[in-house]
């Protein structure tokens, strides 16, 4: 297997409308990022991924872009950038940018130009097409609108978008739009960023001929389409192939088998992906399933391609809130799910906060919400005549802002995130859940990941070993081990709140053992052996190391 430094790599994204706010106006930015570096140089990450900060009228938050070559003024300007990038370097860490071209803003001057007339020269730039009997093209949805069309007064015809309808889709069939895209992500990498995280970088290609969908609730006709791989081929040859930089694609809707045709080490398009098999598929933890997920992941991605591991982002809901329990066991669920990302194949993503345990929200009406996703899904309930109250309870586990609460640094008034009047509500538990408490409390989740991290460094067995699933069907037990070169790691996790005896399996029982890490004290047989039979306590996790060459 090829050994290379982002396999070896944890991630830790930054959310910087949300990490701190440097200058009292409410929004988190770059200088706020710079500011409390150090902070996350202790945590000891290798790579920062920063969400998008171009230009952007900021209807999602940044992902509807009007101009990807200046920085957004909420954000900072240029020359912080390029500060904030070298004191990054500086400290010996690396940073990757969103990417987000599959759509623009509506406000973008292309599609300005685009939507004046049908022969504007940038009119192909974007998707036209006629309407079908008063209405629109065909009957898909988009992520966030009822229909994936909408009506241009101008020219009387429709634009495709595959977001809200202030996100139109660029045309890349367009090989004037192509080039343009290169030149500018050339731009960045010239700046010296180290790679990036392509935004739904699958959805690039379109249907041939937009056919009506059977089931247009099921938007999966959105991605995946023929063309995509040519064109991650080619901004591979043309682009990426000539910097050391890391990718990461956000690609929806994907298989073990389609996916590594975006990662496959021969196939020069992308490094690694994130899937949402987990996140798509299970609101709430289903072990079994899980499992599975695992399994087929490892078994067709594993030395042909690279995976990553991660349960939370700035669209997904808090993961201690959603796949563990953030009452009774928050401290010890935090780190379980901690443990097991990070000792799972594939590369860890940190999302900022996860390493103190924040936890997911709940305000108390829909106005008191920001997420684009929700309120049009919100809208879109109401208006066909649902129970407000009742859509607005049905949306909250999974409403975007879960995750997007200003990150907690200590106890004082809007968790020291900013002087001045916060642009989404702070999560009320900041008094207990926050970054000083945390380093002053040498048993906080914030220590479990700075030693997950600092472990990966120096045990290549968590990178590069295989993988084998000892608990099939004893939810809610995992245990699995990863081996490399003669050393094996069993980890043993009790996904539950009540206490849970287990069998450990005949191959490693009474053999050489030494506890790596844990989230309970616990003493071990003094001659270090490992015991056949372990009782776990509730959400508790062990890692041991056994070295092979020992067992008999
Ligand atoms: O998200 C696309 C998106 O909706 C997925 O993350 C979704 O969660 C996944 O397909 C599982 O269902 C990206 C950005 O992360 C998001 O913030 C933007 O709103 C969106 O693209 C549009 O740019
Ligand atoms: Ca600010």
């Amino acid at each position: 297997m090829k050994k290379i430094w982002w396999k070896e790599s944890v991630v830790y994204q930054v959310y910087w409308r949300s990490f701190y706010d440097s200058n009292g106006d409410g929004i988190g930015d770059l200088q706020g990022v710079l500011e409390k570096l150090d902070y996350i140089q202790k945590l000891g990450v290798d790579v920062i991924w920063l969400n998008p900060f171009y230009e952007s009228p900021d209807r999602d938050n940044g992902y509807d872009i009007s101009d990807y070559e200046s920085v957004m003024e909420k954000a900072g300007d240029l020359e912080t950038f390029k500060e904030l990038l070298s004191a990054i370097h500086d400290r010996g860490m690396k940073v990757i940018m969103d990417l987000v071209v599959n759509h623009t803003s509506d406000q973008h001057p292309w599609f300005l130009e685009s939507k004046s007339s049908k022969d504007n020269p940038k009119r192909d730039w974007y998707i036209w097409r006629e309407g079908k009997e008063d209405g629109p093209p065909n009957n898909w949805r988009s992520y966030f609108e009822p229909s994936s069309w909408t009506y241009n007064d101008t020219t009387e015809d429709y634009y495709f978008h595959s977001f809200a309808k202030e996100q139109p889709d660029l045309n890349w069939k367009n090989d004037e739009l192509r080039k343009e895209i290169f030149r500018m992500m050339r731009s960045w990498l010239d700046l010296g960023i180290d790679g990036f995280r392509m935004d739904v970088i699958n959805l690039l290609a379109k249907q041939d001929g937009f056919p009506d969908a059977e089931d247009p609730s099921h938007i999966s006709y959105l991605a995946d389409n023929p063309g995509i791989h040519e064109y991650l081929q080619e901004m591979n040859r043309e682009v990426l192939s000539h910097y050391d930089v890391m990718t990461v694609g956000e690609i929806p809707f994907v298989t073990p088998e389609t996916g590594l045709l975006y990662v496959h080490e021969d196939r020069n398009e992308l490094n690694t992906l994130f899937h949402f098999q987990v996140a798509d598929e299970m609101p709430v933890m289903d072990l079994k399933r899980y499992k599975e997920i695992q399994e087929s992941w490892y078994k067709g991605t594993f030395e042909k391609g690279w995976n990553s591991q991660f349960l939370n982002n700035h669209d997904h809901t808090r993961q201690v809130t959603r796949y563990g329990n953030d009452g009774q066991y928050r401290v010890e669920s935090a780190k379980l799910l901690g443990i097991m990302l990070h000792t799972l194949p594939g590369m860890p993503y940190i999302y900022q906060g996860e390493e103190i345990g924040m936890t997911g929200v709940r305000f108390d009406s829909i106005e008191d919400y920001n997420d684009i996703a929700m309120k049009n899904k919100y809208k879109e309930e109401v208006e066909k005549g649902r129970d407000p109250e009742e859509v607005f309870e049905s949306l909250l586990l999974l409403s975007r802002d879960n995750s997007r609460t200003p990150m907690q640094w200590n106890e004082t008034e809007n968790a020291g995130f900013t002087s001045g009047q916060p642009w989404i509500k702070v999560n009320p538990n900041y008094k207990d859940i926050n970054v000083e408490k945390a380093l002053e409390d040498p048993s906080s989740v914030f220590y479990t990941y700075q030693n997950l991290i600092e472990l990966r460094k120096e045990h290549p067995v968590m990178t590069y070993g295989d993988y084998t699933d000892w608990s099939r069907g004893k939810d809610p037990l995992y245990l699995y081990t990863r081996s490399y070169e003669g050393i094996t790691w069993l980890v043993i996790l009790n996904h539950s709140d009540d206490v849970l005896d287990v069998d450990i399996p005949d191959h490693y029982a009474k053999e050489s053992a030494r506890l790596v890490i844990g989230n309970y004290q616990v003493t071990i047989d003094e001659r270090g052996h490992m015991p056949e039979k372990i009782r776990l306590q509730p959400h508790e996790a062990r890692v041991y190391e056994i070295k092979e060459n020992q067992v008999t």
